[in-house]
């Protein structure tokens, strides 16, 4: 039915029509109308305190919840502030809905007052992007923006609202349908690919399934853990897709990658028939190209066909949504080779070479500080992260059994993303405990959203890794960089406990390892938000690594269980 609304009154409507519950944002003078309409009817809005913090609360959302992160800014500086997080979206393919405001239509091109041109700076970051030219064109932009956001590959779509354009009224028609020719994604795969790959398992002796964030995205977890038991096939993941296929199964032999485990790469490497799904083959994946998989026939099942053969040569490419893809293969009648000997000897490799660190029972290793939060969450926790060696060694040492507990920033590798993404997933999922690990310095980029958790009260566990440095930063600089530690060492640090106090949340700092379990059982047991600024290890360095220009089967600090 159609009915006379302003432009901004059109926003509201059409975001409650779209089932949106939950909105992060940050007002301003272009943006006005619409926050009018929010005061109005109530929508839900969450209140960050930089835009930075709103459209990371979004991804955080989009990624747990696998509905569409809503985020609302005003122009100029307000929409500049949230370009790294639709870069960040866009590279690791998270719905989000950003609507900016922007001037008036008559100044625009004028360089009129917090006038940025948003459709030039996020054309390629975004899925796609519309400027809104007439009031009665914008419900269907929105319709628009949710479907593209939502289907085929996910990823950011950006509305450009002008002032003007929300004060003035016009018909509000929402269509149920959208009706776009020209983006029609590939959702069912092609069945004679679907039987190629079947068929090249028969002559495969050792087959890998590299499972990546689209399992995640299409919640395929299901159907790739039918389908790899039932060919008994050995499963990796990419540091986006942990919790695609359950961390403690025998056919897990985990992440691969730089910071991966050896046993992953090395399957990798000695793969006769590599079955990527879901994932993109990034560098930090695949090491240097010249060595990857070089006996392995690959297939690559996808739903954005721009990535097949982008980087590796593809001999089944498989476009289609992987839940689909994975429904097909599980239809067709088993025709495995025998894999038992490869099986065999990939978890004699991860018995040999499990990952690992050194305790000396006083200082606090980081790694063991995440067994220990794995412990003590029992592995339940929803966990995001910043970037750095921390987030590494969450990947590595929090083992994922479900999917959608894992929030980390993979593709852009954002700083400033683990705290307030865990704010959104904490929104996603109010009843389940959420716990944010993050660098010293990663949670100083967007430690003001700690109002957010002092204003609502949530539950939020914010673990700080506290090596008193750029730690990421300062591994290269030992490693490659003749230990000339440029700018990555902290002379002074905040006292992190009373930062947290200054919020009124409750704020614990640990040196001892002695007093670490105890701390996080209270950390868990607390009802509402609490900082934790660990005391670990300062010189603690990521292991085991292929550094760069090696191949994935160079991985160095790889030991063997009895040196470990
Ligand atoms: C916005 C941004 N700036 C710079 C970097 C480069 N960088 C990657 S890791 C890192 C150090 C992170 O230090 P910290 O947050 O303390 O985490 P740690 O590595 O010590 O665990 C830096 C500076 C980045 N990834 N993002």
């Amino acid at each position: 039915m159609k009915r006379e609304l302003s432009g901004s009154g059109m926003v509201i409507e059409a975001l409650r029509r779209e089932g949106v519950d939950v909105i992060f944002g940050y007002p301003g003078g272009a943006i006005l109308p619409t926050y009018d309409e929010i005061y109005k009817t109530g929508i839900h809005h969450v209140l960050a305190r930089h835009e930075q913090g709103a459209i990371h609360a979004a991804e955080g959302y989009a990624r747990v919840s696998g509905k569409p992160g809503v985020c609302v800014v005003t122009s100029g500086p307000g929409a500049t502030n949230v370009v790294t997080g639709i870069a960040d979206a866009m590279m690791d393919s998270l719905p989000l809905v950003v609507i900016t405001g922007q001037v008036a239509s008559t100044v625009i091109g004028t360089d009129a007052f917090q006038e940025a041109d948003m459709i030039g700076i996020t054309m390629p970051i975004t899925k796609h992007n519309f400027q809104v030219r007439n009031v009665e064109e914008l419900p269907r932009m929105i319709k628009e923006a949710f479907h593209i956001a939502t289907t085929g590959r996910p990823g950011p779509v950006l509305i450009d609202l002008p002032k003007d354009v929300s004060l003035t009224t016009g018909m509000f028609d929402y269509e149920k349908e959208v009706n776009l020719p020209g983006y029609q994604p590939t959702i069912v795969p092609n069945r004679l690919q679907i039987k190629k790959v079947i068929d090249s398992l028969k002559e495969a002796k050792k087959p890998v399934i590299l499972a990546g964030a689209g399992i995640l995205h299409a919640h395929a977890a299901e159907e790739l853990y039918a389908f790899a038991k039932e060919q008994r096939i050995p499963v990796v993941n990419t540091l986006l897709g942990l919790g695609g296929f359950p961390g403690d199964d025998e056919l897990f032999f985990g992440m691969a990658g730089m910071h991966g485990t050896y046993t992953a790469n090395m399957a990798i490497h000695d793969s006769d028939l590599l079955i990527n799904i879901g994932a993109r083959f990034d560098d930090r994946l695949t090491g240097n190209l010249e060595f990857f998989a070089p006996n392995a026939k690959v297939a690559h099942i996808d739903i954005d066909p721009a990535e097949i053969g982008k980087n590796i040569p593809t001999e089944i490419p498989v476009v289609g949504c992987a839940k689909q893809a994975l429904e097909m293969l599980n239809e067709e009648e088993s025709q495995q080779g025998d894999t038992t000997a490869w099986v065999t000897k990939l978890t004699e490799m991860k018995n040999e070479f499990p990952l690992w660190y050194e305790e000396d029972g006083e200082t606090i290793k980081p790694q063991n500080l995440i067994e220990m939060i794995h412990e003590v969450t029992n592995g339940d926790a929803i966990v995001t992260t910043d970037v750095g060696q921390h987030q590494m060694w969450s990947a590595q040492f929090y083992r994922f059994n479900k999917p959608n507990r894992w929030v980390t920033s993979g593709g852009l590798g954002t700083m400033g993303f683990g705290f307030p993404a865990a704010i959104g997933a904490q929104f996603a999922e109010p009843k389940s405990p959420v716990v944010a690990v993050l660098g010293d310095a990663g949670f100083q980029m967007t430690a003001q959203e700690l109002s957010i958790l002092q204003e609502l009260n949530l539950p939020v566990k914010i673990v700080i890794v506290n090596n008193a440095s750029l730690g990421m930063v300062r591994q290269w600089q030992q490693l490659f960089h003749g230990e000339r530690y440029s700018n990555s060492l902290f002379p002074i640090q905040p006292n992190f406990t009373k930062l947290a106090e200054a919020y009124d949340i409750k704020g614990v700092r640990v040196d001892h390892l002695s007093d670490l379990k105890n701390a996080l059982e209270e950390m868990m047991a607390h009802p509402g938000p609490v900082l934790m600024d660990i005391r670990v290890a300062k010189e603690e360095n990521v292991y085991p690594m292929i550094s760069p220009g090696k191949g994935q089967h160079q991985m160095e600090g790889v030991k063997p269980c009895n040196e470990s």
